[in-house]
């Protein structure tokens, strides 16, 4: 399915935040993510779009030379995720310098260019002065308190948004023939919908392209859409 990533300052409110995206969902455990830790969890969005959400520990300025690389290596799946979530102490007075400390350590280990959404967090603590400041200084990014929930439905929104701004929405068919391929796709995170038939199913799925192509070349058929 899709993933995204949190990422941000440490203290910056990375796990609340994970939290109080995910508290309702199950937590990854479930039979389909077996082999994922518990610092990944599901998110459903609105009309069946399933997330994989997952934390990583907090950025800091001068990371000690001796965990440099178990932090790297903690940040693989931040490096494959479609979306990160950049997650900012809003009330901390040097968070433009921690953000600028987080873009970097980005950029080091490649996600510099990837997609990034700013996340002001803790904004239950920030005077309606600075709220107002901070919304003009960062006009596309959200502002949450993951501790008061404020701002969640408005978060969950554009992480909707932003991910299918690069996927596609199609029907396919796949003969019950391919079985394998069949349990692939309904267990992907990429179906939101699907239908039996007497020799084949048809999954309605939201998915990025190149995900999409792999599964045409493996049986699956583009069904026409009536109109
Ligand atoms: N006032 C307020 N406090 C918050 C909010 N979100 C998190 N906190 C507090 O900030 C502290 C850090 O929160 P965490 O979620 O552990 O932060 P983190 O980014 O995961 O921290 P590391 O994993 O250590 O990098 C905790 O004491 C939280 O209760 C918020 O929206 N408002
Ligand atoms: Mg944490």
């Amino acid at each position: 399915g899709f993933t995204v990533s949190l990422v941000g300052y440490t203290n910056s409110g990375k796990s609340t935040t994970l939290n109080a995206l995910t508290g309702a969902d199950a937590p990854a455990e479930d039979k389909l993510f077996s082999t994922l830790d518990t610092r990944t969890r599901t998110l459903t969005l609105e009309n069946g779009l399933k997330v994989l959400v997952s934390d990583t520990v907090g950025f800091i300025k001068k990371l000690p030379a001796h965990l440099v690389a178990s932090f790297h290596a903690t940040l693989e799946e931040t490096r494959r995720a479609r979306l990160l979530l950049h997650v900012v102490d809003a009330s901390h007075p040097a968070h433009e310098r921690q953000m600028e400390a987080v873009r970097e350590v980005l950029a080091e280990i490649g996600c510099g260019d990837g997609r990034v959404l700013a996340v002001f967090n803790k904004m239950d603590v920030v005077s309606d002065f600075e709220a107002a400041q901070l919304r003009e200084r960062h006009p596309d990014a959200c502002f949450i308190s993951a501790l008061t929930g404020e701002g969640m439905d408005e978060l969950r929104r554009r992480i909707r948004e932003l991910l299918l701004e690069e996927a596609v929405e199609m029907t396919v068919r796949i003969p019950f023939s391919r079985g394998r391929l069949l349990a692939e796709v309904l267990d992907s995170g990429f179906t939101v919908g699907v239908r039996y038939g007497s020799e084949h199913a048809e999954a309605d799925l939201v998915i990025p392209e190149e995900e999409l192509g792999k599964i045409l070349k493996r049986g699956a058929a583009e069904v026409e859409s009536v109109e």
